[in-house]
């Protein structure tokens, strides 16, 4: 097995080991340097004395989105404006954002963590690697950049927009591995096909580091399919740094890497642990962060987590996919819908094309889902005749995975919107 740093297949009692120490040592650093969390936890009724064992980290209080958007700018640094070397910021789309400080080491952990995830999903110094995350505030686009840098690959930092442009430089610069979020990567694909360059034969493209938004093996199968290309997931989030952890190339969840990151999949009203490879929030300790320290972070997303050896013979823990968001949960006569399973069940469809949205409306008291999807280009062009019979059939299917009623509208390729960063799946036009 190749691996960056031998400390991925450090065996399990060690790696626990060194997790206590890092939890410990943080603790204490927190609740001696900062008054806020000193606060936070004399209200919880905790000390540095009370954290013996890893399961004390369930003693510490929850951080959540609020606390983090409460201390804007810069409340819950801990490092000061000098020895700062970068920002970046969460993309909230509403209120204020979340400024994110990072110290020397800081980038340096998150740039370690991304290399690790890199090697482990095959990527290398004889590949060049196209970043089509934004570069800038998101931390999607330099937190690969500095990632595949470090391991050695050629980094071409294309950044979001400009799709003809983005083709011209797969083809011309030979690159083999893409960075992207799932949806712009299909828009890439698509635009391709218009330009007559084959992605799979007039290209070295080979492996795509997926991530951002939510995604499924559904997808993951149209891009090997249609691409001819091997798909890894990557997740991450500003607040804890950026894109942080990779699925390895058994494709069988992320690696978390322990030594920098303890993680807890929590159910999401009582705040208990669920079994091991249930559903559940994800929360997160950041063990080493300097300038923004990270405890107990309420990701409200919904994953899995095991901490068996993967096959690949890594050892740190590993999450499965991002099945939704416990905000971004709809909920349509009371039964809750994830766009997520929405997607899984349209891209089963061969007919089916990329992009579909979710309309939930009130009519009355009753609320309404419609889901507009576009079909694949050949399909809608052969088979108008027989739209109706392809509206059922996906209406049925829906239905039958949601539990709840949905309507279908079949619309003309190439009509809903694209997006170069993350999709927005989901109109919801209810009034609360
Ligand atoms: O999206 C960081 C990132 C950049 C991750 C590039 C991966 C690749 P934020 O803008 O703060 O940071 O958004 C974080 O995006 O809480 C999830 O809801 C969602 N998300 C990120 N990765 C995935 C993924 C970046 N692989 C929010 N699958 C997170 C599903 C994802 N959702």
């Amino acid at each position: 097995m190749v691996y960056w740093n031998p400390i991925e297949v450090m065996p399990i009692p060690e790696l626990k080991a060194l997790q206590l120490k890092r939890l410990k040592m943080l603790v204490y650093k927190l609740y001696t340097f900062s008054p806020l969390y000193r606060q936070r936890m004399r209200e919880a009724g905790v000390t540095p004395e009370d954290v013996q064992g890893l399961d004390d980290v369930r003693r510490l209080p929850f951080m959540t989105k609020r606390d983090l958007r409460d201390g804007y700018p810069d409340k819950l640094f801990l490092a000061s404006p000098r020895e700062v070397v970068r920002y970046h910021a969460s993309s909230g789309t509403t209120g204020k954002p979340t400024i994110v400080g990072y110290t020397r080491n800081d980038i340096d952990s998150w740039s370690e963590s991304v290399a690790r995830g890199l090697v482990s999903a095959g990527v290398g110094p004889d590949d060049v690697l196209q970043v089509c995350y934004t570069y800038g505030l998101f931390s999607g686009g330099l937190g690969l950049h500095y990632g595949a840098e470090k391991v050695g690959a050629a980094v071409v930092p294309a950044s979001t927009g400009n799709t003809e442009r983005q083709i011209d430089l797969i083809r011309d610069l030979n690159v083999t591995v893409i960075a992207s979020t799932p949806s712009y990567l299909l828009h890439i694909g698509e635009v391709a096909e218009r330009m007559g360059v084959s992605i799979e034969r007039d290209t070295q493209l080979r492996l795509g580091i997926l991530g951002a938004e939510p995604w499924s093996d559904r997808m993951r199968d149209r891009i090997h399919e249609r691409l001819g290309i091997k798909a890894v997931d990557i997740y991450g989030t500003s607040e804890l740094s950026g894109p942080l952890w990779c699925e390895c190339s058994e494709q069988k969840g992320m690696h978390v890497w322990g030594d920098m990151t303890l993680v807890e999949v929590l159910d999401p009203a009582t705040g208990e642990p669920v079994p091991p490879g249930e559903k559940g929030e994800l929360v997160v300790t950041m063990l080493e962060k300097e300038a923004f320290p990270i405890v107990r972070y309420r990701t409200g997303d919904v994953t899995t987590l095991t901490e068996e050896v993967c096959a690949c013979g890594r050892t740190h823990p590993r999450i499965g996919r991002i099945q939704g968001r416990v905000d971004d949960m709809i909920v349509v006569r009371g039964i809750n819908v994830f766009p997520s399973q929405v997607e899984h069940c349209l891209m089963t469809d061969p007919e089916v094309g990329n992009e579909f949205q979710i309309v939930v409306e009130r009519r009355g008291a009753l609320d309404t889902m419609l889901v507009k999807v576009e079909l694949r280009p050949e399909a809608f062009g052969d088979r108008l005749f027989e739209l109706d019979a392809i509206k059922d059939r996906l209406a049925h299917r829906l239905r039958d995975s949601l539990n709840v009623g949905v309507s279908v509208e079949i619309v003309e390729p190439g009509s809903l919107p694209r997006f170069e960063g993350k999709a927005k799946r989901v109109i919801d036009k209810r009034v609360y």
